[in-house]
């Protein structure tokens, strides 16, 4: 079984009702008993089938709800992102369901303990096994969607950024397909996945870099449209999360040659709305893809492909990085 690390948290692997119900089952199915008699042979068996049945689904679904982390909601890029990214009342609500039949699944392991125990003859304790496996499978059953959200989540969790928030930080914003990960890549030890479509890159990548004996690190985002926050897809939000939290310097990523398939008046535009947004972080606005078009700006220019102009860009995003809060102190400490 795998585990998942978060922080210093484990989340193993989560069944769903159905194979949760089988490991159950099969592992209460092997239990072989002698007793003195057909009748207390009988018994022993049930006592032990629905005690091992009982402790799998309710121990099982216990250490589910323990080996998440904490879940509250608050101003830290953390908890934003776990909330963007499975949403924290949602995760509560399933964990508590998890934790509700692992509390259920205990009282009817009591309840029918006692019932088998007292049974009279073979047939009563047969009885009191089939109905205990027949409530226990609808009570796990009732959890069935709840146990497949909390899997999804637990593979998102999987996946979240290994952020250093000590670290000063470039984060690269843009339209999508501009070529935000492809400079990434050329900046970067982050090997980012480029490809030729929009929202290429789902999440947020982070890459380090160093000069001299300073570290930076550097984030790749997803692509933004020039929308209002309201409308952004939680792909998106992730990008704006990444500007809010980790940023020290922005670089803004323009595409002129329109081959991200965006034109440039829109680009501009959203260009606008995040110096509007994070006013007081230094941004540097880049032109990239000069192999293609070159335009007559102030801008630096850029190709992420060729590898043309990025020393400048470089040296430019290090000397601002160099000034931020985040590595005077560090000189200082
Ligand atoms: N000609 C040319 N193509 C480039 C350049 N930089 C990136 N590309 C291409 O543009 C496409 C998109 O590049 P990505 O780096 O994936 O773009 P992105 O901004 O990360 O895209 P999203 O993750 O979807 O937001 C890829 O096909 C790249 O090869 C460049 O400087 N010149
Ligand atoms: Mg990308």
């Amino acid at each position: 079984m795998s585990n998942v690390s978060h922080g210093s948290q484990h989340i193993p692997t989560i069944l769903t009702s159905s194979e949760l119900l089988d490991k159950a089952f099969k592992r209460a199915s092997k239990i072989k008993k002698k007793g003195s008699d057909r009748t207390d042979t009988a018994r022993k068996n049930a006592v032990a089938r629905i005690t091992t049945s009982g402790d799998i689904v309710s121990g099982t679904l216990g250490n589910y709800v323990k080996s998440f982390p904490s879940l509250e909601k608050g101003e830290e890029f953390n908890s934003e992102l776990i909330d963007v990214l499975v949403g924290i009342d949602a995760l509560k609500k399933s964990l508590g369901a998890l934790d509700w039949c692992s509390k259920k699944a205990r009282e009817l392991e009591r309840i029918y303990l006692g019932k088998v125990k007292k049974a009279s003859d073979v047939s009563k304790v047969h009885q009191g096994r089939n109905e205990y496996y027949g409530r226990l499978s609808s009570l796990v059953n009732r959890i069935k969607k709840d146990l497949e959200f909390v899997s999804k989540a637990r593979n998102e969790l999987r996946n979240l950024p290994v952020v250093d928030l000590a670290l000063p930080t470039v984060v690269i914003a843009g339209y999508p397909n501009v070529g935000k990960s492809q400079l990434v890549e050329r900046i970067s030890s982050a090997k980012p996945i480029i490809a030729p479509y929009p929202f290429t890159t789902k999440g947020i990548g982070i890459g380090h870099f160093r000069e001299g004996w300073h570290t930076y690190q550097v984030v790749d985002t997803p692509g933004l449209l020039d929308r209002r926050l309201e409308e952004r897809n939680r792909i998106e939000r992730q990008a704006v999360l990444a500007l809010k939290y980790l940023a020290d310097v922005i670089v803004f990523v323009l595409d002129p040659s329109e081959t991200s398939g965006y034109r440039m008046e829109d680009q501009l535009s959203l260009l606008e709305s995040v110096k509007k947004g994070f006013e007081g972080l230094p941004m540097i606005e880049v032109e990239n893809k000069i192999d293609v078009v070159k335009m007559d700006s102030e801008r630096m220019k850029i190709s992420a492909l060729s590898g043309e102009g990025m020393e400048n860009l470089i040296a430019e995003i290090t000397s601002l990085l160099r000034n931020t809060k985040k590595e005077v102190e560090r000189v200082l400490r």
